[in-house]
């Protein structure tokens, strides 16, 4: 469990179809880096419906279910790691309202999009989803944890 928590807390993050498609991927990284997250892994991947499924099992009786899944798997997505001081927390909060219209100016979703079904990007919205999450999305040899070795120069 100590591994989860403290400067070692890790949550994932994806840029769904719309923001890769829009070309945010590179803003949206670069709010991160600056904050002072730590980058733990990343890949472009089209995700399977199977995978997506999982992902939102606790949202399988919401009637925006399948359109969910739809948009989830109609094109690649940007699946991440990141690793920080309550990170969990402090992305939510970065990331906005679930609802674009209901976030502030200043967050991600408060500033380049309009509608809940295209929301831009995905936040894990506990320290418990976050290891699930990463666990689903990411096998163990693709994820770089930060020792004093790879930080050195900072
Ligand atoms: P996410 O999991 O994607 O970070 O979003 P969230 O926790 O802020 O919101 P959640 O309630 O878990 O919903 C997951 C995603 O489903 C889509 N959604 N559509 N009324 C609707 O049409 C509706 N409500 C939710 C959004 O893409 C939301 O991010």
């Amino acid at each position: 469990k100590s591994g989860w928590t403290g400067a070692n807390e890790c949550t994932f993050i994806a840029v769904k179809p719309d923001g890769v498609q829009r070309k945010l991927v590179g803003e949206i990284v670069r709010r991160f880096e600056r904050r002072g997250f730590k980058l733990v892994g990343l890949k472009l991947v089209k995700a399977s419906e199977n995978l997506l499924r999982e992902h939102y099992w606790d949202l399988r009786t919401k009637p925006f279910f399948s359109g969910l899944i739809m948009y989830m798997s109609s094109g690649p997505v940007i699946a991440m790691v990141w690793q920080g001081s309550d990170v969990v927390k402090t992305v939510r909060k970065m990331l906005g309202e679930t609802n674009p219209a209901d976030s502030l100016p200043g967050t991600i979703r408060g500033d380049y999009c309009v509608e809940v079904g295209r929301n831009v990007i995905h936040g894990s919205d506990s320290v418990e989803s976050a290891q699930k999450e990463i666990a689903l999305w990411f096998g163990q040899s693709e994820l770089q944890r930060w020792e004093q070795s790879s930080s050195r120069w900072i």
